[in-house]
């Protein structure tokens, strides 16, 4: 063994029981956060995921970028003033838990957002009667959005408003009152319970 090698091998022993434990701390409750599965073969929508929107569903899993693994999700603007669209994730909050939802968007080079165009992670807090106690935003991102660096966007530490039992934690496109046009990738979307 060169004696690079050995020294790369003895910094790995050093370091992967601190990766482990690090690891097994933060679990992300977010299946398919990284956009690697997608619902079927015939479908590039995200498996776990629900689709929502206004009137066309332009979104995908797509491997023209990739934050991680080999794939993110793509999201384009149906080119509609007001349009909206998006994917949830739907889970049980527990009342006193800290929740972080995070995730990298990257704007399309190919195919800038334009217009109105903005996108933002955003948590509905729902009751037991399924009425929605509050909404929480993440700071938005528009045309402005580096085509070159993944960003990150996250809502941080938020604990869940009084009667709230259920939260929708979802990745939005809105298109404001100008309508909209291209599209974003977003990946690696985590959300963590303390
Ligand atoms: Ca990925």
């Amino acid at each position: 063994m060169k004696p690079v090698m050995q020294v790369m091998a003895c910094l790995l022993l050093l370091v992967s029981p601190l990766a482990f434990a690090a690891d097994s701390d933060v679990q992300n409750l977010i299946e398919n956060g990284g956009f690697e599965q997608s619902l079927s073969e015939e479908s590039d929508l995200p498996a776990v995921w629900v689709p929502f929107s206004s009137k066309s569903t332009v979104l995908g899993i797509t491997n023209a970028a990739a934050y991680s693994g080999e794939k993110s999700l793509k999201l384009s603007g149906q080119e509609v003033p007001n349009a909206f669209q998006g994917v949830n994730f739907i889970m049980p909050v527990t009342a006193g838990s800290r929740y972080t939802f995070s995730g990298y968007v990257l704007n399309d080079k190919k195919n800038p957002l334009k217009g109105t165009a903005h996108g933002m992670l955003v948590i509905e807090w729902k009751a037991s009667n399924n009425k929605e106690v509050a909404r929480t935003l993440s700071k938005l991102w528009d045309s402005g959005l580096s085509r070159l660096r993944w960003e990150r966007f996250s809502i941080d530490n938020m604990e869940p408003p009084k009667d709230a039992v259920t939260a929708i934690f979802g990745i939005h496109y809105c298109e404001g009152k100008d309508g909209a046009k291209g599209s974003f990738f977003i990946d690696e979307v985590t959300l963590i319970e303390k």
